[in-house]
């Protein structure tokens, strides 16, 4: 069994609804759900929108490799109405990424493990420094308290719901 990290969240649409659903199939189809952050809102991360993120990270426990999990992260994005467009970042109603797969280092054509710009983002930081404040990125080599405390983004970020 695995423990697999993931960071959920979107903009668009009912964000706390579409938060709880995406906990529910990960659930359902990736494997036993151990734990959850809570609800962060957060501000737009590198792109500009009127409309705030929900952000959450959720923890579990799976039995699937890495790119069997990834399969599902992308069949539920789809299922929950997710359009993707060609900018490098815009508004979406629920994207699901994977942070850590255990402290498994993956890097293939369609999968980067640990996700490769989470120390620059507090909407990552803040939810997985809840939960997992003394678990050691394998290749910063550094806890994820620690991240958090020397990242350098600004942006807005604060607890939504508990
Ligand atoms: N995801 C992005 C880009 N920007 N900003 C926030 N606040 N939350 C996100 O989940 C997010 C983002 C790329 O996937
Ligand atoms: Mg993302
Ligand atoms: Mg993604």
């Amino acid at each position: 069994m695995a423990k697999v990290y993931f960071l959920i969240g979107g903009n668009l649409g009912d964000r706390e609804q579409i938060l709880q659903s995406t906990v529910e199939a990960l659930g359902n189809d990736v494997g036993k759900v151990l734990n959850v952050s809570a609800i962060y809102e957060t501000e737009p991360w590198g792109f500009e929108h009127e409309q705030s993120f929900l952000n959450q990270v959720v923890v579990v426990e799976s039995n699937l490799l890495p790119e069997a999990v990834l399969d599902q992260t992308q069949r539920i994005e789809k299922d929950l109405g997710r359009v993707r467009k060609k900018n490098r970042y815009s508004e979406r109603t629920i994207d699901v990424d994977i942070l850590f797969y255990d402290d498994l280092i993956i890097d293939t054509e369609r999968l980067e493990v640990p996700h490769p710009r989470m120390g620059e983002r507090m909407f990552a930081l803040a939810p997985l420094a809840e939960i997992a404040p003394d678990f050691i990125h394998p290749l910063m080599d550094k806890s994820i308290l620690e991240m958090k405390s020397s990242c350098p983004d600004t942006s807005e970020v604060s607890v939504f719901k508990v």
